[in-house]
């Protein structure tokens, strides 16, 4: 097939290359996307049209749609996800692999033909402010025009990256179809998916990504999971600096001291709330902004401290929970220029989930497009519904958020849902300290997230299902930072969801996690005192600000912060067993600490 690409771009590899995609997916045309206004809207009204999306009112939600995908592909697939780096024990057991030259010849097939009877997209993107030194390009070819639309949302898309790129810049490939080809004349479906097949699939040392079969999400919106975290993670691994996933947020004290922090939690764990946190109204002058809600590359600059983007330029969040009390933020920033998908519809027009507001409306149409009422027993909004939403419109933006330089990291922050044993906050002694406290995080499972309630799963750096590589030598590449960074951050661990023997959460959280912010960005300013403990540094009762929260005892504080000698042998227990499972690479350092603990929480 013979591709005629625009003349703005003058790089011949990146032209061969679609030539060849197209070549073997045999698309009926080929759109280079260039970012514009006027395109956008032509791709909207074309998937209005198809029924892919559903334009609400106007005057409730302006410039705004839904979108509902079938119902087989809802989430990120993970059984489907693979990382196939030449050698098995470089992927390690927290990925799925395949040797690549299967995969490929599998690929392959179900890649000839694939796009036929559609259009292929091509999408240049930047991941991260244009030209920032912290940022990189990617190309992602598509089939969708959702992803098309998605992509415009949570990238900087448009033709102005070919500049960047030039006649030879590096760009990551990224190939992706809902693989569903049609035969001439078939109609299409509102959501054409693969409904029996997918592959996510990542080749670390070429950096390529080929996704297959999926139009949902990380599946498809290429810059997200896949190369932000899994290809982002392998090149951070070879070039010295990290990729995370993790948000980014900044405090400022009412003298105008500023810090940033960058904190990791698993899903269902309030990430995106806490990166648009709203101070209890006692903070006067205080101000937390938001950088970023889900991903962090951070790299090493010349002045010894590690700087931070934000690589994404949007927001694709859970929309169930989300609620002016839950993040009075996000629904200001939802309030127009949306794509969402899988909520529920209103009667006149507008949308509803699960956690929006205390009374549902007395009848929606569900995601799947039937008939709800509050005692029908079934789920209005999908669970995994989600809102696409550019960051420019979350009123906590930070202003450097755009910053090609970054920001300076000066802590890190792992948190996971634990009703036991974890207490609120504390401080690691030291950086090995707390990569050993960030490699043995673990969540409780909701039943939202995994089936099965409240079982404990390790989920390192909240990095398991994202880290493109062994996690062993992840938790190795962490650990050699401190050789490599002058002014390394502190690490803190935080845990908002102890509970009490009737299992009522202890912590108010929300808002009120700002109190537990404000220690934990003191210990960094040096002006918020701490005891020592067998796990770090923790703060006593008088150490926090409880102003407007007069009823918060210091018994009920130290329930909240209680070391139960019972409870941690059994955790080190569950870290000995996970530490087994990465033997082949577990960093000595690691193991050593390990044994040193048991020492001091035995007293
Ligand atoms: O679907 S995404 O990968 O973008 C979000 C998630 O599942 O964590
Ligand atoms: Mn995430």
């Amino acid at each position: 097939m013979s591709v005629q690409a625009p003349s703005y771009i003058q790089h011949q590899r990146l032209i061969n290359w679609v030539a060849e995609v197209a070549a073997l997916t045999k698309p009926a045309a080929i759109h280079w996307v260039d970012g514009s206004d006027a395109e956008n809207q032509q791709l909207l009204a074309q998937m209005v049209a198809a029924g892919t999306l559903k334009q609400l009112n106007p005057e409730k939600r302006p410039n705004s749609y839904a979108a509902f995908s079938d119902p087989s592909d809802v989430a990120r697939v993970e059984d489907r996800t693979f990382v196939c780096s030449e050698k098995r024990e470089d992927a390690g057991p927290n990925n799925n692999w395949q040797p690549p030259a299967e995969m490929r010849t599998t690929l392959n097939g179900l890649f000839d033909g694939c796009m036929a009877g559609r259009t292929m997209y091509v999408i240049p993107f930047s991941m991260g402010p244009l030209g920032s030194p912290i940022a990189h390009i990617g190309i992602e070819i598509t089939d969708s025009p959702y992803v098309v639309a998605s992509m415009r949302i949570m990238t900087r898309m448009g033709r102005n990256v070919y500049e960047v790129l030039g006649t030879d810049g590096d760009f990551v490939p990224c190939v992706h179809s809902v693989g569903a080809p049609l035969a001439a004349g078939e109609a299409d479906k509102p959501w054409p998916c693969n409904p029996d097949t997918k592959y996510i699939v990542h080749f670390p040392e070429s950096r390529e990504i080929w996704s297959y079969g999926s139009g949902y999400g990380g599946n498809a919106l290429l810059g997200k999971k896949c190369f932000a975290l899994r290809i982002a993670s392998t090149m951070g691994r070879d070039q010295g600096w990290l990729a995370e996933h993790m948000l980014i947020l900044g405090v400022e004290n009412p003298k105008g001291e500023k810090s940033y922090v960058a904190a990791a939690f698993p899903s269902a764990c309030g990430k995106t709330n806490f990166a648009m946190l709203i101070p209890p109204k006692t903070y006067d002058g205080w101000k937390v902004t938001t950088v970023g809600d889900d991903i962090a590359w951070i790299k090493p600059a010349a002045d010894g401290k590690l700087y931070a983007i934000n690589p994404e330029n949007g927001y694709f969040g859970v929309a169930p929970g989300t609620s002016e009390k839950s993040n009075p933020n996000a629904m200001a920033m939802l309030r127009e220029n949306v794509i969402f998908t899988n909520v529920a519809l209103t009667d006149d027009g507008d949308v509803w989930w699960e956690g929006m507001s205390k009374q549902a409306p007395a009848h929606l149409i569900d995601w799947q497009g039937n008939d709800w009422t509050p005692d029908c027993g079934r789920k209005a909004a999908h669970p995994n519904a989600r809102f696409t939403v550019s960051a420019k419109q979350c009123p906590s933006l930070d202003a450097a958020w755009n910053d090609p330089a970054g920001v300076p990291i000066s802590a890190f922050i792992f948190g996971g849902r634990r009703s036991s044993t974890v207490p609120l906050v504390f401080e690691a002694a030291s950086w090995e300290e707390g990569v050993y406290l960030a490699a043995t995080m673990g969540s409780e499972t909701t039943a939202a997230a995994f089936g099965a309630q409240g079982v404990t799963r390790r989920d390192p750096f909240a990095m398991l299902p994202f880290c493109g590589y062994h996690m062993g030598d992840y938790f190795n590449h962490w650990l050699q930072m401190a050789g490599k960074v002058e002014h390394l951050p502190r690490i803190f661990c935080v845990n908002w969801f102890r509970t009490d023997q009737d299992g009522n959460f202890l912590w108010p959280g929300f808002g009120d996690n700002m109190r537990v912010l404000e220690w934990m960005v003191g210990r960094v300013q040096g002006q918020a005192e701490a005891q020592r403990n067998a796990l770090g540094w923790v703060p006593e009762y008088a150490h926090l600000n409880w102003a407007g929260l007069d009823e918060f005892s210091a018994e009920h504080f130290a329930q909240l912060m209680a070391l139960d000698a019972q409870a941690w042998q059994q955790e080190l227990a569950a870290h000995d067993d996970w530490f087994t499972k990465l033997a082949d690479r577990l960093p000595p350092q690691l193991a050593a600490h390990r044994s040193k603990l048991a020492e001091s929480l035995a007293g």
